[in-house]
């Protein structure tokens, strides 16, 4: 007899974002359903901002276990959602949504997906000054939670110093422990700064779709060969930034770790089953 997947009682998984269609999330969530035999289904939608109130109300009355948010919406759901986790509430963002019985609780597994993939390439951060690149949503994440970690000093660049001032604001406000400050990008300013960094972490746009071919760091003689270098983009799995940096000696980290971990820790949320992430990880390289 022909054994189905989904069946009647199937459970759906969605994805809430705009672009999505590139998204990794249904093979990672999909490939781990199926390995554990848990009656799930991952799929992605599409939703403009304009249509995201709505779209979340579907998600409550289809009765979905649960959801992912991405850009452009992590921080605009939040209104929508009945409670927030503590990580999501001192971020201001979500990326994971458990349906608890019609309750919809938002989390932040991004920050949390992120050091798991700092752990597996053995980069300690705690006392470690770290650059990140970016204060955008993904930027917000991977800060406050490095900022969590007792990181020595954390300096944030980015394009432009409404959101990265907003961020160091944030940060001092909830880990005033954490040594922190924002500056715009210029090229004299993030040399100076790489020179005594320990850690560099993009987390901008650039190096992926139309800026595929584009780094922030211009040249390999920024960058010491002791720097690791961490870029969050997983496609291209070698951006232009980690080309460069492999040109200096540094050691390199892409952004499959960070996507598989954030998505392992959603899925234990929605499913209370833990993901059989090498499995996982092998299937989507
Ligand atoms: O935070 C994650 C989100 O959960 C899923 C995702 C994706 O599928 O591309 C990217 C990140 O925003």
């Amino acid at each position: 007899m022909t054994e189905y997947r989904i069946t009647g009682n199937t459970r759906l998984v969605a994805l809430l974002g705009s672009p999505v269609r590139h998204s990794q999330s249904p093979q990672i969530h999909n490939t781990a359903f199926q390995a554990l035999n848990l009656n799930y289904a991952y799929m992605v939608f599409d939703i403009q901002q304009s249509e995201l109130e709505a779209a979340v109300q579907a998600m409550k009355t289809l009765d979905v276990a649960g959801f992912n948010v991405t850009m452009p919406h992590k921080e605009k759901v939040i209104p929508y959602l009945d409670e927030l986790s503590e990580e999501a509430s001192i971020i201001g963002a979500v990326n994971t949504v458990k349906n608890d019985n019609g309750k919809l609780i938002g989390y932040n597994t991004d920050g949390m997906g992120f050091m798991m993939s700092l752990a597996e390439e053995n980069i300690p951060v705690s006392g470690k000054k770290v650059i990140v690149l970016g204060a955008g949503g993904a930027g917000k994440s991977v800060a406050t939670q490095l900022a969590l970690e007792n990181v020595g000093e954390l300096m944030i660049f980015n394009r432009s110093a409404a959101p990265a001032e907003a961020l160091c604001r944030l940060i001092n406000e909830k880990i005033p422990t954490c040594q922190v400050s924002w500056h715009l990008l210029d090229e004299t300013v993030l040399k100076e700064a790489l020179s005594t960094a320990d850690v560099l972490v993009n987390t901008t746009n650039v190096g992926m779709g139309d800026l595929k071919n584009l780094s922030l760091v211009k040249d390999a003689n920024w960058l010491h060969s002791k720097l690791k270098v961490v870029d969050i983009i997983y496609s291209p799995s070698k951006t232009k930034l980690l080309e460069i940096a492999e040109t200096a000696g540094c050691q390199t980290v892409n952004g499959i770790g960070m996507v598989v971990g954030q998505g392992a820790l959603a899925f234990h949320i929605w499913t209370g089953a833990h993901m059989p992430v090498a499995d996982v990880k092998s299937g989507i390289l």
